[in-house]
């Protein structure tokens, strides 16, 4: 694939994040979610890809536009399939609150798992602590892995897990094994992420967050040489028959980054509040700011981005 379309896949986010920016704490998640929808499917229709929605915005007569099985894009380009979350952390974006992103990637035809909107277990690491992980073992077994690998004390790591009665066991443990825990109330691809970047304040993310997020955040760590392990977790006899209609017959399996995003995947995301991966919109006289991450995984390369984006030419701010 071309490597350019790399930073055509920043203009995606950044235009998605843009549009929903001037929802924040506005309270109407809808409205944010449908702004981001609305410019990340008009900017990628511009782009010279051949490409299919495979994680989208749902299924075909529940979302109006980037619904799974979407084609968008000019045929006869590059055939690809598109992993997209216009707004990824609608509640944090509608409250004001810490993480939410824009985010989207894409890989050669076949290369998403195609993950039903249900529930997936998950374990995320950076590169410095690849190979610690184990969704099998223990929250315990696995920070003192990690620590060990990261040449650090368990005391010194710190666990992003979403606020959830499901993850009070895990919570429990954690800390009693020591290590520090932010907890947050929506939004696990950025921390995924975060775990990955060195000076970030994150070294792990884990728990039972969205599947969809879980082959967004393994795109992104599989860009960054990271690590992540990831188990759908099914709550109902008919979540398991979607999954079938889905392809996936194994209920069990783990997944590593590389079984959920194969071959040449690009990764992007822009801040649409401020994280501890990317910093949010912020608006100046006659205009906005946006921050960005960007990368490809043939290449590693990975890049953040700054960008003014001024309202006298681009309209839509
Ligand atoms: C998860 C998480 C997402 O929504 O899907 C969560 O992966 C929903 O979890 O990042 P609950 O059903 O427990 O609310 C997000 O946080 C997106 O907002």
């Amino acid at each position: 694939m071309d490597r350019n379309l790399a930073l055509e896949l920043v203009r995606v986010t950044e235009a998605a994040a843009l549009a929903c920016g001037r929802w924040v704490g506005k309270g109407n998640k809808m409205a944010a979610d449908e702004a981001a929808t609305n410019a990340m499917r008009r900017t990628l229709g511009s782009m010279d890809i051949n490409g299919t929605v495979v994680i989208g915005e749902g299924e075909m007569d529940e979302a109006p536009m980037l619904y799974i099985g979407e084609q968008l894009g000019t045929e006869g380009a590059a055939e690809v399939d598109i992993a997209v979350d216009p707004l990824e952390g609608t509640n944090i974006c509608a409250k004001g609150m810490n993480g939410a992103i824009a985010t989207i990637a894409i890989a050669p035809r076949g290369g998403f798992l195609h993950a039903p909107d249900m529930y997936m277990e998950k374990i995320a690491v950076g590169p410095s602590a690849k190979g610690a992980i184990d969704i099998n073992a223990s929250p315990t077994t696995n920070l003192k892995t990690i620590a060990a690998t990261k040449n650090c004390n368990v005391e010194d790591l710190t666990v992003v897990i979403l606020d959830r009665p499901r993850h009070e066991k895990a919570i429990t443990e954690i800390r009693t094994a020591g290590a520090r825990i932010h907890l947050i109330s929506d939004g696990d691809v950025a921390p995924a992420i975060a775990a990955a970047v060195d000076g970030s304040g994150v070294d792990m993310l884990l728990g039972i967050g969205g599947a969809p997020e879980g082959v967004l955040a393994a795109a992104a760590l599989k860009c960054m040489g990271g690590d992540m392990q990831g188990r759908l977790v099914f709550m109902s006899q008919e979540e398991r028959e979607r999954a079938v209609k889905m392809g996936i017959d194994d209920f069990e399996k783990v997944y590593t980054a590389e079984e959920m995003a194969r071959g040449d995947v690009f990764f992007a995301a822009t801040g649409v509040t401020n994280g501890e991966l990317l910093r949010g919109i912020r608006y100046f006289s006659g205009g906005a700011e946006t921050h960005s991450i960007v990368m490809r995984s043939k290449s590693r390369t990975v890049r953040f981005i700054e960008a003014q984006h001024y309202s006298d030419y681009k309209p839509t701010i």
